[in-house]
């Protein structure tokens, strides 16, 4: 098996890369869940649902949110009849996030709730949430204190960000789910997927790094020629006091990576990594990437 550990955009490219070569059951994903949160009743988790509907064959991989072809009948009505809704949320992804929170309701624990939905949608993969308590990330703004969908979806990115906060009625651990899938696992992936929004939050629970410090590791840099491929990586990589860079990413990561994966464009060649063409600007792309990394898999972690 191998596990990765995955945010909502860059590492699901490369799963998709990786489904071609690998069958879904030998893959395990732990998915960043701090930029969860409860939307008119019902409860999101972007990063999640983007990876379950990569597995169950449903997510856009135009947007790499919501679900492909999905309508949008519930989000009108609410905006037409004076509801506020800042994310389009479809029709079926409601759906998901009203199930979701039902389970919750009922005292599911997060990962049970999300493992009897991807059940029911098919989904053969190992798909973690990487805690069961909430954790929140916050940014200090120019506009004052915003969660990360207000800042991103909301105001598209703009507000100057002076801190990064994260928020938890209790420290986040790992749950044991998360803990089996990175000892159990032939390699760790971290994906190219934002170091400070998506991976850092993984990272920050309680029993990663020492499970991690145990297995053989590999990482993909999100950014290409120093610039992120999208979203807002590079002002999060500053205000957060790390060079917006592939070096930054691999100095945020230090001792817990292995193999370090940089673009084949990047100006700077960070000491130890690995070159390859990391833009997955199509699956064909992608499946070629997936392969590569497989390669190194193979190839070092015995
Ligand atoms: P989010 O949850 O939507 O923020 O998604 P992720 O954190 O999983 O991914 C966002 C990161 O993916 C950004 O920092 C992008 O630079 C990176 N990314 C997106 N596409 C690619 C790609 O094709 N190659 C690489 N190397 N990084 C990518
Ligand atoms: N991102 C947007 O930029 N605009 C949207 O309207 C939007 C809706 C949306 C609905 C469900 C969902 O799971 C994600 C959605 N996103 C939307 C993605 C947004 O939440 C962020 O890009 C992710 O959180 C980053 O991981």
């Amino acid at each position: 098996m191998i596990t990765f550990l995955s945010g909502g955009t860059g590492t699901p490219k490369l799963l998709r890369g990786m489904r071609s070569l690998i069958p879904d059951r030998e893959m395990a994903v732990v998915v960043n869940t701090a930029e969860d949160a409860w939307v008119s009743g019902n409860h999101l988790s972007p990063d999640l649902d983007t990876v379950m509907y990569l597995f169950a064959g449903l997510a856009d991989t135009g947007t790499w949110w919501g679900i492909a072809g999905d309508t949008f009948t519930t989000h009108d009505a609410l905006l037409a009849w004076g509801g506020e809704e800042p994310l389009k949320i479809g029709d079926r992804d409601r759906a998901v996030h009203i199930l979701r929170g039902e389970l919750l309701r009922k005292g599911m624990r997060l990962t049970e709730a999300q493992g009897v939905i991807a059940r029911r949608l098919g989904v053969e993969a190992t798909l973690l949430p990487m805690a069961d308590t909430p954790v929140a990330t916050l940014l200090d703004t120019d506009l004052g204190l915003l969660h990360f969908q207000e800042y991103w979806v909301k105001h598209r990115g703009s507000p100057r960000v002076k801190e990064i906060l994260r928020r938890f009625p209790e420290p986040p651990k790992a749950t044991p789910e998360v803990l089996r899938a990175i000892r159990e696992a032939e390699a760790v992936i971290i994906g190219p997927s934002n170091p400070v929004s998506s991976i850092s939050p993984v990272l920050e629970c309680a029993g990663v790094p020492g499970a991690l410090g145990e297995r053989f590791v590999i990482a993909v840099s999100p950014f290409i020629g120093d610039r992120p491929v999208s979203g807002p990586a590079a002002d999060l990589m500053r205000a957060w006091g790390r060079e917006p860079t592939s070096q930054g990413t691999a100095d945020l990561y230090g001792d817990l990576v292995d193999l370090f994966v940089q673009d084949l464009r990047d100006p700077v060649q960070v000491k130890g990594a690995v070159r390859l063409d990391t833009l997955m600007r199509d699956g064909p792309a992608a499946e070629a990437l997936a392969g590569e990394i497989l390669k190194l898999v193979r190839g070092k972690s015995s």
